[in-house]
């Protein structure tokens, strides 16, 4: 039996694959030959090989591909989401530098973007992660505090109609969100894994659930590092959206925003306009480019 293009991956696991059938049936799927391209959230054609077990024949176009990249590899992280959830929380303290790369990553693949401060429970040190969310807030980023251990009632709205991936570093709370959302989603989260002892990083692989017809949800394993080595100097200059009023206003054409003079970006820091921790941001991610 061949399914066109309409079975779904929800699970990833190196080169092993678990696919949603179109009557909802699971199947452990491989690719053929050495392709490893495919990605959590791609629709899929499949072909049945043995009693539970499928190959994946084709890879239908993508309406959004998230991934990241170093010089040396690229890392696929979901496909044909439409909203990307960044998971914060005070503790660990996050990076405000990864929070930016994966708004750019966002900008990039015309995704919607949510913040959501997890742990506010944590009163005290929540009001300094708050603050580090100021300048996100400022140009107009939703962000949306919550404690996944209490009520995540206000994030289910805005979940609707989405295909959202949950990313963020590891200790976040995202697969804690997961298991809050979807009380059968028996998410392993860190309590487990300390009890394990398995590592790091709790979550090992992407898995889709699946919220109701139109929405679902992707878990992540935690990023440390977002690279965005795909994406060019300019690519990023629009990711960093509250630049946009200035880009082409440099006095030079290849301003880098560094220290050239009649430079449009220093200006508007220099006036107040843009935070100055986002152009030390935008300066670091970057460095390595041209
Ligand atoms: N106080 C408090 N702790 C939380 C909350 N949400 C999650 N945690 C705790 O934070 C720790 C990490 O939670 P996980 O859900 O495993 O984090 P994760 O982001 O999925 O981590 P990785 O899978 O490694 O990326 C666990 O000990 C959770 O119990 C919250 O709202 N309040
Ligand atoms: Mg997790
Ligand atoms: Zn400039």
């Amino acid at each position: 039996m061949n399914t066109p293009l309409n079975a779904q991956v929800v699970a990833a696991f190196g080169r092993q694959y678990l696919v949603r059938l179109p009557d909802g049936g699971l199947l452990p799927c491989l690719t053929r030959g050495k392709r490893s391209d495919v990605v959590c959230g791609d629709r899929v054609e499949v072909q049945h090989t043995g009693e539970n077990q499928g190959v994946i024949e084709r890879i239908a176009p993508r309406t959004s591909l998230l991934h990241r990249s170093d010089a040396f590899r690229e890392k696929l992280i979901a496909a044909n989401v439409t909203q990307i959830i960044v998971v914060v929380a005070a503790e660990p303290s996050f990076s405000d530098e990864l929070l930016a790369r994966c708004m750019i990553a966002a900008f990039d693949q015309k995704l919607e973007v949510l913040i959501v401060l997890n742990k506010c429970d944590l009163a005290e040190s929540t009001a300094s992660a708050r603050r580090q969310l100021i300048p996100y807030t400022a140009i107009g980023y939703r962000v949306l505090e919550l404690s996944a251990k209490q009520d995540v009632s206000a994030l289910r709205p805005l979940l609707q109609g989405h295909i959202s991936v949950l990313v963020g570093q590891s200790g976040m709370g995202k697969s804690t969100l997961i298991n809050a959302l979807l009380p059968d989603a028996q998410a392993a989260t860190r309590e487990i894994s300390t009890a394990l002892d398995s590592g790091k990083h709790t979550t090992t692989h992407a898995k889709l659930y699946n919220l109701d017809e139109v929405s679902s949800l992707i878990d992540c394993p935690g990023v440390q590092a977002f690279g965005l080595h795909h994406l060019s100097f300019g690519a990023i200059e629009q990711g960093f959206v509250e630049f946009a009023q200035y880009l082409g206003q440099c006095r030079f054409r290849d301003c880098h925003h560094l220290h050239e003079p009649g430079c449009a970006l220093l200006g508007a820091v220099a006036a107040g306009k843009i935070d100055a921790r986002r152009l030390e941001l935008f300066q670091q991610i970057t460095a390595n480019k041209a």
